[in-house]
């Protein structure tokens, strides 16, 4: 299969340079990193050890079987025009919720995803895998507010049931690619409830790793262990409000084992915190406090001292 990973940071290089043991994979990011995996492949580190040699280039290539779409949230919008017309299928595997919908302003045939693996950059060429987790794809119905939206703009309402359909056989055949890769892979039929479930882990871990500086496993005990499960709840409970069955225990117990399977990692918010950029904190707390009906206290909170920190910094 031809897979673009579009987005090649450190997440979207260690899911480019896996995909790469099976597939032909075009990781397009930034230089000097995409410079120097043309230069002298891709080395992943870690609990992974491999060198692959995926081709490597700062823009979107004409076409491609599947885009693997792994930039920050807030860019998705860019992606989703760069990709335009250049990829039979799109797999979202993003933190934050919403992208997929953003994504098919532009795109035909989107996948969700979420992955829970760690990946940590190291320099040009190089990224660590820092956690063996799992990638979680399928189909996502569209929303009743898209589906309206096509049908008046189409005048018709059947078409979505044939593209849930063809979803779900595609989300079948790229998960059959992903494991090919030796990628652990779900295929899943209840995204939803898998995109909440993930958006309560990061809502848990990244604004608390990023302000108190620690790697993911530090959340397993002490204060910060209040801090991170009580985020954890509060997006459990903002979802069964926008009537998603997501139960707290769900929410918590896979927090738990994010938190070991990831304990070494640094979560993708503090590297972020660490080199001065923009972080995904408005998909991530913002969401969950902008969806919330009554206050959500822990996540307002640490959302708002990211947000100061991005003030602080200028890169809000
Ligand atoms: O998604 C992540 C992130 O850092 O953004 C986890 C799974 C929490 C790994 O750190």
């Amino acid at each position: 299969m031809n897979v673009v990973v579009f987005g090649a940071g450190s997440l979207g290089s260690l899911m480019g340079g896996l995909l790469a043991r099976a597939h032909d994979v075009t990781l397009v990011g930034r230089d000097p990193h995409m410079e120097a995996v043309r230069r002298s492949g891709l080395e992943l580190t870690g609990e992974i050890e491999l060198v692959t040699d995926p081709d490597a280039r700062t823009d979107a290539p004409s076409a491609a079987d599947l885009a693997v779409v792994t930039t920050k949230a807030f860019d998705t919008e860019s992606a989703a025009r760069a990709l335009s017309g250049r990829a039979d299928r799109v797999l979202s595997l993003q933190n934050g919720l919403g992208n997929e919908e953003v994504l098919r302003t532009e795109l035909d045939r989107v996948l969700a995803g979420t992955c829970t693996y760690g990946a940590l950059y190291r320099e040009p060429g190089v990224v660590e895998c820092t956690g063996r987790g799992e990638v979680v794809l399928g189909a996502l119905p569209e929303t009743k507010s898209e589906r309206s939206d096509r049908d008046d703009r189409e005048g018709c309402t059947d078409r979505a049931d044939r593209v849930d359909c063809a979803d779900r056989a595609a989300a079948g055949r790229m998960g059959a690619a992903f494991r090919e890769a030796g990628i652990e892979t779900t295929i899943a039929g209840d995204m939803i409830e898998r995109l909440w479930e993930k958006l309560a882990v990061n809502a848990a871990i990244n604004p608390v790793t990023a302000l108190t500086g620690t790697p993911n496993g530090a959340l397993r005990t002490d204060e910060a262990n209040r801090l991170a499960t009580g985020a954890a709840r509060e997006t459990a409970r903002v979802a069964r409000e926008e009537g998603i069955d997501l139960a707290e225990g769900r929410a918590l117990a896979a927090l738990e084992e994010v938190l070991g399977t990831t304990a070494a990692n640094d979560s993708s918010m503090l590297q972020d915190r660490r080199q001065g950029r923009r972080t995904e904190i408005d998909a991530i707390s913002g969401y969950v406090a902008d969806r919330a009906s009554e206050p959500v206290p822990i996540t307002e909170t640490l959302r708002d001292l990211v947000r100061a920190w991005e003030r602080s910094q200028g890169v809000r």
